[in-house]
């Protein structure tokens, strides 16, 4: 059985484009793959956050990959920091890295830009990414297309390490979903919907209310054309709109455009707020239910331990292979 790895930052409730793009996927994949699913926890502190919002949200993000259909029989959940062998990882694959091809990072470039102070974990952040994932020897990695520089990086440090060193790593390919890899902000149709957005009526969360969903769609901006038709470059808030109804709603674009041609916008965008309201309550209503249970705690502690085991073995083998302490 082949495996694969993904992580999600714990840095705010996360967006029904992490749904889409991120967990809804995995979800799908745990059946035929041997699947490691992290709450990148260390990843998260490359920019400030508060300690106690930090906790909260960590927790909340585990719940939600159960709620939303992670089954414990059937894949690994477990957070970062509770597996040492990632930052071990992290500062060899570090050391291997060059400044200029993480400068090089677009991801880095846009965080960056402006900001009075950097931290330098924001420039190290894509060895730290490429740790999680070599040291689970995965085969496959899904994530949003916003992460294929990541992916190609990491590609390039195992491909590096086992050269210079010894063949230890499997070079990992990504899964990029063909629908839904890049669901927009809803303010600002041509830039992604991401969680720490600071208009609020960007994104949409997995845990709004069917009240603040309705709104946020129907204060969505789109075009005064008034046609929904799928055309990215002339129409991208309506060909968003029509990307999260065909994923949420499980309807083709073509059939959505058959659907609604020759009706408004505001009919199409009430029909949307109510498959995202049905597709989102089951989810919370068991995500309520586990976020406090001791069951969410021993998923992640039986997660810690299974994640533990294999890294260790592999944070032994990049020692080994570096030359790192003495003979293990
Ligand atoms: P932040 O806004 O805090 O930078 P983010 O919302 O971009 O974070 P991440 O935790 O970095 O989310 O990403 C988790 C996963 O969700 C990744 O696989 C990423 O590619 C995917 N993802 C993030 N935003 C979107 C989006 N708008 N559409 C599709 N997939 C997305
Ligand atoms: N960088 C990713 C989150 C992330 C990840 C990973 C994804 C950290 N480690 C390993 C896949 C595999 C992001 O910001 N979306």
């Amino acid at each position: 059985m082949k495996t694969i790895f993904s992580g999600i930052q714990p840095s705010g409730v996360i967006t029904l484009g992490n749904y889409v793009g991120a967990i809804k996927q995995f979800i799908e994949l745990q059946h035929d793959y041997e699947c490691y699913f992290c709450v990148v926890d260390q990843h998260a502190i490359t920019v400030p956050q508060d300690p106690a919002q930090l906790r909260k949200n960590i927790r909340g993000l585990a719940a939600l990959y159960v709620a939303a259909g992670l089954d414990r029989q059937k894949a690994t959940l477990f957070i970062q920091s509770e597996v040492p062998a990632h930052a071990q990882a992290s500062w060899m694959l570090q050391c291997i890295s060059y400044i200029g091809e993480l400068e090089r990072m677009t991801q880095f470039k846009d965080k960056s830009i402006g900001k009075e102070a950097v931290s330098a974990g924001l420039l190290t952040y894509p060895p730290l990414m490429a740790g999680d994932i070599l040291l689970y020897e995965a085969d496959l990695v899904p994530v949003g297309e916003d992460q294929k520089q990541h992916l190609e990086l990491t590609r390039d440090l195992a491909e590096r390490f086992n050269r210079r060193y010894k063949e230890i790593f499997t070079i990992p390919d990504i899964r990029i979903p063909k629908v839904g890899a890049r669901i927009m902000s809803l303010q600002e149709p041509t830039k992604k919907m991401s969680k720490s957005d600071s208009n609020q009526k960007a994104f949409i969360t997995l845990l709004d209310t069917p009240k603040q969903i309705e709104k946020k769609i129907k204060s969505s901006v789109t075009d005064s054309e008034g046609i929904i038709k799928f055309d990215i470059e002339n129409k991208p808030g309506v060909s968003n709109l029509l990307s999260i109804y065909s994923i949420l709603g499980g309807k083709t674009i073509e059939e959505l455009e058959a659907q609604y041609e020759g009706k408004g916008y505001g009919e199409f965008k009430g029909d949307l707020a109510k498959v995202v309201v049905d597709a989102l309550s089951p989810i919370q209503e068991r995500y309520y239910e586990l976020v406090e249970s001791k069951e969410l705690d021993d998923i992640l502690d039986e997660g810690a331990e299974k994640a533990n085991v294999q890294a260790s073995k592999m944070v032994r083998k990049m020692e080994n292979a570096m030359g790192l302490g003495r003979k293990k």
